[in-house]
């Protein structure tokens, strides 16, 4: 936006530092000390861990490189570190207690507020240094989904509240074509697009048909209930392979009663499975083979992108779905304002041009893409967030969930997991190639 200055930006930074830290500290301050260092499950890190390393990131790139301090705590830089210790090893190191943990990150944030106060934010320094303030209010939020996911799997009473969210009606056309041709992928401008979203590169994709609404849990619960999980028809044979080792029946934190009526445990509540929702905590394989027992396929990762960005009229790509505005409550569920997904259909306002709605927040969804650079990628500012994970054994997600922040999300945002795992809130919607009767492709 070029009507941007230094000073718009700085009071805007402070605010989203400040909305991310009442997140990281709602999300600590809601268990008990023990809960905080205990290991929920050995794909997550003890919410201790995520805290430190939140301000620990932070340090490193807002109050070393960006304020040129020394550091504070150079002991402790190796201990927090993602590509040291695994997540299951993280909780037998000698952290930082939860008491220490919030000094320190309150002693970083306040010298990170003084760099912003003294940095130049202007020019180049603007871009530069700007986009330094801007991935570390994404990096807090990313901890925050990551956080809340650690309290989806933790056990006990249930600590977190939220109101429920809207309700909706899901769009009057389930599926809609769209038509082939270029458009543009990725960005070369939005100002903290991180270096996987970029370069923006024309990417002609053929005709295609996407669904409007992400796939519910009445759907998915009546091909758990024709025995979908029986029949490896419908999974590939890796997807087979894991869903007879890991031993899956229904998507994680499904359970079913005596009568067969479905519940899913949701932050410690356990309650029937609300049909309307977007089914959440299921893994690639789980979404691949659902599609295939449909007759459809997930889309690609372009295929999203151009679902959610491509404006028929002007030919331009958007930085969502419903326009180049950042998100507002009207469009998307983000931010983890509700503590699920909303019903298909309950943001229509978030619709893409061509009437796909939901693609930003609710669930993460699954694509068919594996995690590849963009033509002409390069590492910025650190080979860690992205480059070390290209080729590996990953599929792109897209969209965000109902625990991803506004300022973390957009139409050009890629995350990346790998293909069996569930704890994200991920789910997915459907796509196939065009026939004959939907016409001109
Ligand atoms: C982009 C969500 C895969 O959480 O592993 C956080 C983001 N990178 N700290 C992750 C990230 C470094 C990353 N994902
Ligand atoms: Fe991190």
């Amino acid at each position: 936006d070029t009507a941007t200055t230094g000073e718009e930006l700085r009071s805007r930074v402070a605010g989203l530092l400040a909305e991310s830290r009442a997140r990281s500290t709602a999300l600590t301050e809601a268990v008990d000390e023990a809960d905080l260092v205990a290991q929920h499950s050995p794909l997550m890190s003890p919410l201790v861990w995520d805290l430190a390393h939140i301000g620990s990131q932070e340090e490193l790139w807002l109050v070393r490189d960006v304020g040129g301090r020394e550091p504070l705590r150079p002991e402790i830089d190796g201990l927090y570190d993602a590509f040291q210790h695994s997540r299951s090893s993280r909780v037998a190191l000698p952290l930082l207690t939860p008491a220490e943990t919030r000094t320190y990150v309150a002693e970083v944030r306040d010298k990170a507020l003084d760099a912003l106060e003294r940095t130049p934010l202007t020019g180049r320094r603007l871009v530069e240094h700007g986009f330094a303030f801007g991935m570390i209010v994404q990096h807090e939020q990313q901890h925050d989904e990551t956080m809340l996911a650690t309290h989806q799997l933790r056990a006990g009473a249930p600590v977190l509240q939220a109101p429920a969210p809207p309700a909706g009606r899901p769009p009057a056309a389930r599926e809609v074509l769209v038509p082939g041709g270029p458009f543009t992928m990725g960005t070369s401008t939005e100002p903290w697009a991180l270096d996987n979203e970029r370069p923006a590169h024309v990417v002609d994709v053929p005709a295609f048909v996407i669904d409007t609404a992400a796939v519910t849990n009445a759907e998915y619960a009546a091909f758990v209930d024709a025995g979908g999980y029986d029949d490896p028809r419908w999974w590939s044979d890796e997807g087979w392979a894991h869903r007879v080792s890991a031993g899956l029946v229904a998507p994680q934190f499904w359970q079913r009663d005596a009568s067969g009526t479905w519940y899913r445990r949701r932050f410690g509540v356990v309650e029937p499975l609300r049909a309307d929702e977007p089914v959440v905590h299921v893994c690639f394989h789980e979404a691949e083979a659902y599609a295939r027992w449909v007759g459809k396929r997930l889309p690609t990762e372009a295929e999203w992108e151009k679902a959610a960005r491509h404006d028929p009229t002007t030919g331009r790509s958007r930085r969502y779905p419903w326009g180049d505005e950042d998100p507002t409550p009207a469009h998307a569920n983000l931010g983890q304002r509700h503590l699920q997904p909303a019903a298909a259909g309950a943001h229509p306002l978030g619709a893409s041009p061509l009437g796909v709605q939901q693609l930003i927040g609710d669930v993460w969804e699954w694509t068919s893409s594996g995690w590849h650079p963009y033509p002409g990628f390069e590492v910025f500012p650190y080979p860690e967030y992205s480059q070390v994970f290209f080729g590996g054994d990953y599929r792109v997600l897209r969209g965000g969930s109902f625990g991803t922040a506004p300022a973390a999300i957009r139409a050009t945002f890629r995350n990346w997991d790998h293909p069996i795992r569930r704890q994200i809130f991920a789910g997915f919607r459907c796509a196939r190639d065009p026939r004959p009767e939907d016409g001109s492709a």
